[in-house]
């Protein structure tokens, strides 16, 4: 069998997605760490063997490299009942998955990286300046959230699906962004389910 290795750093949510993945599949996977606030990603080696926009998470399938978290929790998932059947319903997965892409990561995972692991004191003027952009703009797409899990369990159909994985990664640590979830209760309700499902793993 073909070995695949997730090159990660541990304190992603982007990497979570595709461990999360393999754990509620029971697929093995092994690990390759680096540290990205020390540049680990961004050395010639990783540029030009591993992945050239300089990023994790990067899933390693044989000699093969693929990055992109959410194309890498679809191949992993690939004929699996985290991949609905029904072709709208798995256009309809792509599309929260692409939303958590463009609404969701670039604000609530952003917020949290430049909070809880960089530290306010230390943020550029730059990134100062989006700050307050970020917040309003991940706070819609909890809204988002929030009001479609008001009126079902899961994102599409009757059981949990990669839209689901996709975004959980962050939603579940949103408070270290400084995005309390207080206002969002379906949402705080479907965290709960998805920590219950077996096999679910904590990030890590
Ligand atoms: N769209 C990409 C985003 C990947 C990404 O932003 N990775 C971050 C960690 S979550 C990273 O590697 N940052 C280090 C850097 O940019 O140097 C995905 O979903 O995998």
């Amino acid at each position: 069998m073909t070995e695949v290795t997730l090159h990660e750093d541990p304190r992603s949510g982007n990497c979570y997605k595709i461990k999360l993945t393999a754990a509620l599949l029971g697929l093995p996977l092994a690990t390759r760490q680096y540290d990205i606030i020390a540049g680990e990603t961004r050395t010639p080696d990783f540029l030009e063997r591993v992945n050239p926009n300089g990023r994790i998470p990067v899933l390693q399938i044989g000699n093969r490299f693929l990055p992109e978290s959410n194309a890498a929790c679809w191949y992993l998932a690939s004929g699996s009942a985290l991949i609905p059947q029904d072709s709208f319903d798995q256009a309809d997965m792509l599309r929260w998955m692409f939303f958590e892409q463009y609404s969701h990561e670039p604000n609530i995972a952003t917020m949290r990286f430049w909070l809880h692991f960089i530290g306010s004191a230390q943020l550029s003027p730059q990134q100062k300046a989006q700050m307050m952009a970020k917040r309003i703009a991940g706070c819609e797409a909890l809204s988002l959230m929030d009001g479609h899990l008001a009126g079902h369990d899961w994102f599409v159909g009757d059981s949990v699906s990669l839209a689901d994985i996709a975004l959980f990664a962050y939603t579940h640590v949103a408070d270290e962004g400084g995005f309390g979830l207080g206002d969002y209760p379906a949402v705080e309700r479907w965290i709960e389910r998805v920590s219950q499902l077996p096999d679910f793993i904590p990030m890590g």
